[in-house]
């Protein structure tokens, strides 16, 4: 083993910014409207986000811990040794600790995401707390293409991907997604992925619609985010959140409902918003354990393993390529 543990490296693929400008002229554009959801998380949104896996309503973030701490020791048993495990979409690291306290003796851990400054914060505690961990931040844009760092520890390399944020692309998108990670992951990698459980809209509805209105303060954002970074025009008071599930599909869809007419203002655009009208900002699918595991195994994984609490409200997978 390379004994060069204890000092963070980080790799800068300088993920290209979006560009919100384009997306928004795009999106009120078509005949009906939508804001890709990726724009929810600015500063302000991230800050709101996290408030929301706080809250009472939304299961999905204390049910995804709770698995994981119940059951890391069984997981770590299955996997057996274990050399790198990259996490996708780290964050703050928030959940990482319950799998290297439990995996037998991980060499490496690259944790990737698009927010420089989020990344490297987190990875520097990461460090300190394991300082015989070769710690390596990627900072990319996890579903476009670059190298992951060489996995020559020795051992297996692991995926980590929680929060059930595959569940905001469309079936798919997850598919291709899928593939492209089975792809690069190679023969013999695992995956350990969360996946929110289809149920009834009366759990589901709340999760997305909460009674002290944070997350209709974290879409909300989303227009205020416009009219700070772009100069438009949104009456952010007369829009309203709406998060309604679809069973057929296993969808939530988020909209905002206009409340009177508007014009909103762009540069040279002029979009008029009719009072009743939605602008769609965000899907978030549900799966039954099932189609997820059909789905997995279309991009190239095979089913190894899975986890729920006991009101089945979420599942841990875990994948082999
Ligand atoms: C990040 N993602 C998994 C969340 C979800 O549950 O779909 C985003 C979210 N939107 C509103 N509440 C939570």
């Amino acid at each position: 083993r390379p004994d060069a543990a204890g000092l963070l490296r980080f790799h800068d693929h300088e993920p290209a910014q979006d560009d919100f400008r384009t997306a928004l002229v795009a999106g009120l554009s078509g005949v009906s409207k939508s804001i890709p959801c990726r724009f929810l998380y600015d500063a302000s949104g991230s800050l709101l986000f996290d408030r929301i896996c706080e809250l009472p309503e939304y299961y999905p973030t204390r049910t995804e811990v709770g698995i994981l701490g119940a059951n890391a020791a069984e997981m770590a048993a299955v996997i057996g040794s274990c050399a790198q495990i990259v996490e996708l979409g780290s964050g703050s690291s928030a959940k990482i600790g319950l799998l290297l306290d439990a995996l037998d003796a991980p060499w490496s851990y690259v944790p990737i995401d698009i927010s420089r400054e989020h990344l490297l914060g987190a990875a520097q505690a990461i460090q300190q707390q394991y300082p015989a961990l070769r710690v390596e931040a990627v900072c990319a844009d996890f579903a476009q293409e670059f190298d992951l760092p060489a996995n020559d520890g020795g051992g297996a390399r692991i995926c980590f991907y929680p929060g059930s944020t595959i569940g905001n692309l469309t079936p798919s998108e997850a598919l291709a997604f899928l593939t492209q990670w089975s792809a690069r992951l190679g023969r013999g990698a695992l995956m350990i992925i969360g996946v929110d459980l289809r149920k009834d809209a009366s759990i589901l509805e709340p999760a997305y619609d909460d009674a002290a209105g944070v997350t209709a303060r974290f879409s909300l954002n989303m227009l205020a985010r416009a009219n700070r970074e772009l100069g438009t025009d949104f009456d952010v008071s007369r829009f309203r959140h709406r998060a309604i599930y679809h069973p057929d599909t296993g969808r939530v869809g988020i909209d905002l409902v206009a409340q009177a007419d508007q014009i909103i203002h762009l540069d040279h655009h002029r979009f008029r918003v009719a009072e009743g009208e939605a602008i769609h900002i965000e899907d978030s699918w549900k799966y039954h354990i099932s189609d997820f595991q059909a789905l997995a195994a279309k991009a190239g994984f095979a089913a190894r393993d899975v986890w729920t609490d006991d009101a089945r409200l979420f599942s841990v997978h875990l994948l082999e390529v």
